[in-house]
């Protein structure tokens, strides 16, 4: 495969497509060919650089979902592959390699693991031997479990240490550093205190040598510092996304991709006049 990653011009939006009935937010359901390649025309008129397809919901307490069950919730995506080329690059959201590999096989260039390869020992080697990137998340404990009572000394430092563990992992795999993004796991295992500590020291994960991919979109955080549900909380989303992009993040994962591609536009374009 060519360079998995030529997609990413920091800063990006990579846009999410959940094919779930139970995500945090905007779960398509099962999608027929014809509503998957409509969705994905629509993020990449939308401004997305990737869309992130995912089959199993990673929220606070949401059970594994077997690899059987989320490849047939992707059948309808990756049908719709097979006709036409998707109109902007891939990302598959999963831990499990057999549903790597399917997507892989139709032209996802991005393994999304958010348990950075500690699911499923084959994950690695499988987006070492086929050329992928892949996106290694932090993560405390698994989703049913993560949010109970964690607790860090130094954040940052913890999470920097453990993503440069897992960087190591990858590259003893097989995948070269260069095809590597790191992600803190906004809400993995975090408290409102952690993640806000985490937005303010992307500098320090930065460090690693690696683009940080950022995913604040809509998450609980915002209940917590502003009282605001689900279905309310764009703005906070955007104001988050951009503290992190200020300090050094290259791509923000987001539901809502016209309104983050405009808020990265208007960023960038001041940033081009300071400079
Ligand atoms: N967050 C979610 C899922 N996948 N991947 C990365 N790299 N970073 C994230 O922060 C991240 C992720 C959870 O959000 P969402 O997909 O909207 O919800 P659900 O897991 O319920 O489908």
């Amino acid at each position: 495969m060519d360079d998995p990653l030529a997609w990413l011009r920091p800063p990006c939006v990579m846009g999410v497509l959940n094919v779930t009935p139970d995500s945090l937010w905007g779960g398509a359901g099962v999608l027929d060919p014809e509503d998957a390649l409509a969705r994905l025309d629509r993020m990449a008129e939308d401004g997305a650089a990737i869309c992130d397809v995912g089959a199993e919901s990673t929220r606070p307490g949401a059970e594994p979902v077997p690899a059987g069950v989320q490849l047939e919730r992707l059948s309808g995506v990756l049908r719709a592959l097979r006709v036409a080329p998707a109109p902007l690059p891939l990302s598959i959201d999963t831990s499990l390699a057999a549903v790597a590999e399917a997507a892989l096989d139709a032209g996802a260039v991005l393994v999304n693991d958010v348990t950075a390869g500690r699911a499923d020992p084959r994950l690695l080697p499988l987006v070492a031997e086929r050329g992928a990137a892949v996106c290694l998340v932090h993560m405390r404990g698994d989703p049913r479990t993560m949010q109970r009572d964690p607790r860090y000394a130094d954040v940052v430092a913890e999470v920097r240490d453990h993503l440069a563990g897992r960087l190591e992992a990858a590259v003893g795999a097989g995948v070269p550093e260069e095809r590597v993004v790191l992600d803190p796991g906004f809400g993995f295992g975090k408290r409102l205190e952690h993640n806000l500590a985490l937005l303010a020291g992307i500098p320090r994960l930065a460090e690693l040598g690696r683009p940080v991919l950022v995913g604040v979109s809509r998450k609980s955080m915002f209940r917590l510092l502003l009282g605001r549900e689900v279905e309310d909380r764009v703005p906070a989303s955007l104001a988050a996304g951009l503290a992190a992009v200020a300090r050094g993040a290259a791509v923000l994962r987001a539901h809502d991709v016209r309104e983050t591609a405009d808020a990265l536009r208007v960023w960038a374009a001041v940033e081009a006049a300071a400079t």
